[in-house]
């Protein structure tokens, strides 16, 4: 059996700057970001944290952190800036970034899509318009073609519930649609785009791992109501099952299908005869972003998303649930659909960081960690077979729509300054990683 492999994950919007460098195109989000009122604060990515320039001393300072494994995005607009037009110098940019990793002896899993669309294809309907699969296809097999070798684990997109549901129907991400067509047609469009990717892959004789990763949370109902159980339903058919049954079992969930049906006109003519077959293409693992769960109760007002109930445990600065045990009970219902290996691609806290004396002490967030790889231990005694961690994320950087308010680093970023302070929760995980190793890893092999 493989080693347990640890890691930490960011993507290339929410770190890079350098949105005018190096032959990049637009993406959806500097037009989003740059209208009034979509971003906290009227945050752009800018600069963000620069890492287009500094990346090479922050993956030094990753090598200090002793991870076996750094997950990142690529951004399409830097390799396709317009339709049809390559720019080697965006993938130059990739490739020095995966020779430095390989020479520090750092294994790369990189995400082809973390919501960085380029604007030329949103100007032609974005996830909306079919086509779009295929330009994303065409993008992957160029990353394929020039990357392969350098690049362990393949991510096709990351977290198609939040490039369709929520930029398209809650409208809080770019594009910023509130239409719950455009949403399906997006969640459909982004699902085929997978399977053609995969499909690439394989027939270029890809050596490495491919796969796809979803955020899934784990749902319960508020009370034992029939009324709670109903919206708990929804909402798992709605943020899990809409995804995991597609990929695994090569259709819509049923029971949502007729739900959605009263609420919009939809036909699902998109759905064309072959499509599950392209989306089920075999992958060779799962990735899952786990922050927390959902408790939901009946609310006869609400449109798809349920009323979050209250809860009375401790919230990170999201306002999410701290509650690392729910982690086995997704990692279990994920078993009814695969029995691929699991890798938690995602997972982290924000909280309210404050530099003293040059050091960031942030108990709750090494706290909120080494909980969530304890129940990874405990889950791969069970049998669950989770191969990896990614913590979320290597620095403090763009948190989409809430801007740079919320920070979920290892490293402290001065926005000011540029200047990088690894946080108290840095120090904790690399005495971790590096314990589990003077232990062979026992305790998650
Ligand atoms: C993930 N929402 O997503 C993303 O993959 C990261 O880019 C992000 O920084 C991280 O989680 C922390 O939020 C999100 O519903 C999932 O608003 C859902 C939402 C936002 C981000």
């Amino acid at each position: 059996m493989e080693p347990f492999v640890f890691g930490t994950a960011t993507a290339a919007y929410q770190i890079e700057g350098g949105v005018q460098e190096g032959g990049r195109g637009l993406s959806i989000w500097d037009t989003f970001s740059r209208q009034p009122g979509k971003m906290k604060d009227g945050a752009t990515g800018e600069v963000a944290c620069d890492y287009y320039h500094r990346w090479k001393d922050d993956l030094a300072l990753m090598k200090q952190l002793g991870i076996d494994s750094y997950r990142f995005s690529i951004a399409w607009p830097r390799i396709f800036p317009q339709q049809g037009v390559y720019n080697p110098e965006g993938m130059q940019f990739y490739k020095e970034i995966l020779l430095e990793l390989r020479r520090l002896g750092i294994s790369a899993a990189v995400t082809l899509y973390h919501w960085d669309l380029p604007q030329w294809a949103q100007n032609l309907g974005g996830w909306d318009n079919r086509d779009c699969a295929q330009w994303f296809a065409d993008y992957a097999q160029k990353c394929f073609a020039e990357l392969d070798g350098l690049v362990t684990l393949w991510i096709t997109h990351n977290e198609p519930f939040c490039a369709s549901f929520v930029s398209n129907l809650e409208g809080r991400h770019a594009p910023g649609n509130r239409d719950l067509e455009k949403a399906l047609r997006a969640a459909h469009h982004l699902l085929l785009s997978h399977g053609l990717a995969v499909q690439a892959y394989r027939k270029m004789g890809g050596r490495h791992q491919i796969g796809i990763t979803l955020n899934l949370a784990p749902v319960y109902p508020a009370t034992a109501s029939f009324a709670d159980g109903l919206a708990c339903a929804a909402q798992d058919a709605y943020q899990n099952r809409w995804f995991l049954e597609p990929l695994f079992h090569g259709q819509y969930p049923q029971d949502f299908c007729m739900l959605l049906s009263a609420r919009c006109a939809t036909d699902f003519d998109f759905v064309q005869p072959g499509d599950f077959a392209v989306m089920q293409a075999p992958l060779d693992f799962l990735g899952v972003n786990f922050y927390t769960r959902n408790v939901v109760e009946f609310d006869p007002t609400a449109l798809l998303l349920q009323h979050p109930a209250y809860t009375d445990l401790p919230k990170t600065e999201m306002g999410w649930d701290v509650c690392p045990e729910t982690l086995t009970d997704l990692l279990r219902s994920i078993r009814t659909y695969t029995k691929l290996p699991v890798y938690i691609t995602e997972n982290g806290s924000a909280w309210q960081d404050t530099v003293t004396d040059g050091a960031v002490h942030d108990p709750q967030r090494a706290d909120y960690l080494l909980r969530h790889l304890q129940v990874l231990a405990q889950a791969n005694r069970e049998g669950l077979n989770v191969a990896g961690y990614y913590y979320w994320s290597f620095l403090d950087n763009l948190e989409w729509a809430r801007g740079y308010s919320k920070r979920f680093g290892l490293v402290y970023v001065d926005y000011r300054t540029q200047r990088r302070i690894p946080k108290d929760s840095f120090f904790a995980y690399r005495d971790f990683i590096a314990a589990q190793r003077g232990e062979g890893c026992a305790a998650y092999d």
